[in-house]
């Protein structure tokens, strides 16, 4: 019989093909080489600083599921999540400005775009030499983004654009937005528009002052009448499937990356435990502190389980939102949870920056939050097995 594994409890690593475990390898060395390397002094000094887009970029890691003729490479959801997980694993702010890149800019303009759009934006998104954000929320529109009010109305030969988005990564150094608006010409439905820096009427002021997801910039997108032609128009979609689409990708690379991140909790809290004496034994040595590492491994061990059914489903086009739902919601949750936990095990080292574990539960407040909130998403799946809407 093999040994147990306490990493990886249901042999994981035996589940995924040999090209998705190169990919998986490939992004864990980017992560230990560019971004480890970084992440205490970016989450102190909350930087408006793109050039680790590039070296995302020379690392394949943008926009990894299209095709190699747009920059992508052609790989399966399933390696998609890992490289999610790999990078969460050091900051959930630098696996925010991979997956908004690759599935809230890219996905969209190659799903939705025309032939013209995909030729001009994804070779530049996938090197990194563009940045790309994704404008949906809006002030009174975050969990209802239906209820947007953002909208273009029509001229001659293209559009005007009015409105205000907030809450965007990367919008204060993006090249490219990607916004969601209400558009008269289509009966009022929402549209998507690629609208690019330095358009008159646009701009992209950083919200200061966060205490989450440091690393990564946010800001808004403000719209004062941007004029675009037809060409900045997406094509091929309409109504809010538009821009849900694309959030059921970023979803589930959420669901892996949060385990990443719940992963590094774990693994800095087992080992504290196995250093750390009090009472003249290791913490690790108590009861207590063995059933929060087994309570961690088990959530840990079943959050991956399900990322990866769902990737299969996904890369097998047979995949339904609710199901992203299920693991978006649920592996926010519990990593939040272990996070939380992995902080109080390393008693009053667990507030400081060289311990990591802090912030990676202040991030996992946004991860919680971003993309559906746990609640919202609770209200996806009790709509779904109940048939009645409980949103209001
Ligand atoms: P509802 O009536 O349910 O649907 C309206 C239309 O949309 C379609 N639809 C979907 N299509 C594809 N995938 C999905 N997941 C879909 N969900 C809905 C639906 O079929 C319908 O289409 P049609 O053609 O019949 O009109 O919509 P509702 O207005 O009742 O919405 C309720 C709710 C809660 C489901 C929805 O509004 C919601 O999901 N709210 C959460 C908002 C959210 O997730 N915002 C994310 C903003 S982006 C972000 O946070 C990026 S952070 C990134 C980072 O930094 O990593
Ligand atoms: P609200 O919708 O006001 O919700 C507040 C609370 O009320 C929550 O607990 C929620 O669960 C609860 N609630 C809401 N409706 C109901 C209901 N019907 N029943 C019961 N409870 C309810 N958006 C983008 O478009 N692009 C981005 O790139 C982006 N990046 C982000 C980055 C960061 C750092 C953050 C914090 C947010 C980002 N967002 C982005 C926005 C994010 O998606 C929203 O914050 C999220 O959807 C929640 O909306 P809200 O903040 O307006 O909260």
């Amino acid at each position: 019989m093999r040994p147990f594994s306490w990493d990886d409890p249901f042999l994981l690593e035996d589940q995924l093909s040999s090209e998705e475990r190169m990919i998986r390898d490939a992004a864990a060395a980017f992560a230990a080489d560019k971004l480890a390397t970084r992440v205490q002094e970016d989450y102190l000094s909350e930087p408006v600083d793109r050039s680790i887009f590039a070296d995302f970029g020379v690392a394949g890691l943008l926009g990894a599921t299209l095709p190699e003729q747009y920059g992508g490479i052609d790989a399966s959801y399933v390696a998609y999540g890992l490289i999610a997980r790999e990078i969460e694993r050091v900051d959930s702010g630098y696996r925010s400005m991979m997956s908004v890149q690759s599935s809230l800019v890219m996905y969209p303009i190659h799903a939705y775009g025309s032939d013209a759009q995909r030729e001009k934006y994804l070779p530049k998104l996938a090197s990194g030499e563009w940045v790309g954000c994704f404008g949906l929320t809006e002030p009174d529109a975050g969990s209802d983004p239906g209820g947007m009010t953002s909208r273009a109305e029509k001229i001659d030969g293209g559009y005007r654009l009015f409105g205000a988005k907030t809450w965007i990564s990367n919008s204060p150094f993006a090249d490219v937005f990607v916004v969601w608006v209400k558009s008269a010409a289509h009966g009022g439905k929402v549209r998507g528009f690629i609208l690019e820096k330095g358009m008159k009427g646009l701009s992209a002021p950083k919200i200061g002052g966060k205490l989450s997801l440091r690393t990564s910039a946010t800001g808004e997108i403000v719209m004062e009448g941007v004029e675009v032609g037809e060409d900045a128009l997406l094509p091929n979609a309409e109504g809010m499937s538009g821009p849900f689409g694309c959030l059921n990708r970023a979803r589930y690379g959420i669901s892996w990356g949060v385990m990443g991140a719940a992963e590094d909790c774990w693994h800095r809290a087992r080992q504290y435990g196995l250093d750390r004496k009090q009472f003249d034994r290791p913490l690790a040595a108590t009861q207590l502190f063995q059933k929060k590492l087994a309570d961690m491994q088990t959530e840990i061990a079943l959050g991956l389980q399900a990322s990866l059914r769902v990737g299969r489903l996904m890369d097998e086009g047979k995949f339904t939102p609710e199901m992203i739902s299920i693991v978006k919601r649920n592996n926010c949750g519990k990593a939040l949870d272990i996070a939380r936990m992995a902080r109080d095990m390393h008693g009053g080292n667990g507030i400081q920056i060289e311990y990591h574990v802090m912030r990676h539960s202040q991030n996992l407040e946004t991860v919680n939050t971003y993309e559906g909130t746990h609640d919202v998403h609770a209200l996806i799946l009790g709509r779904a097995q109940t048939g009645l809407q409980a949103f209001f």
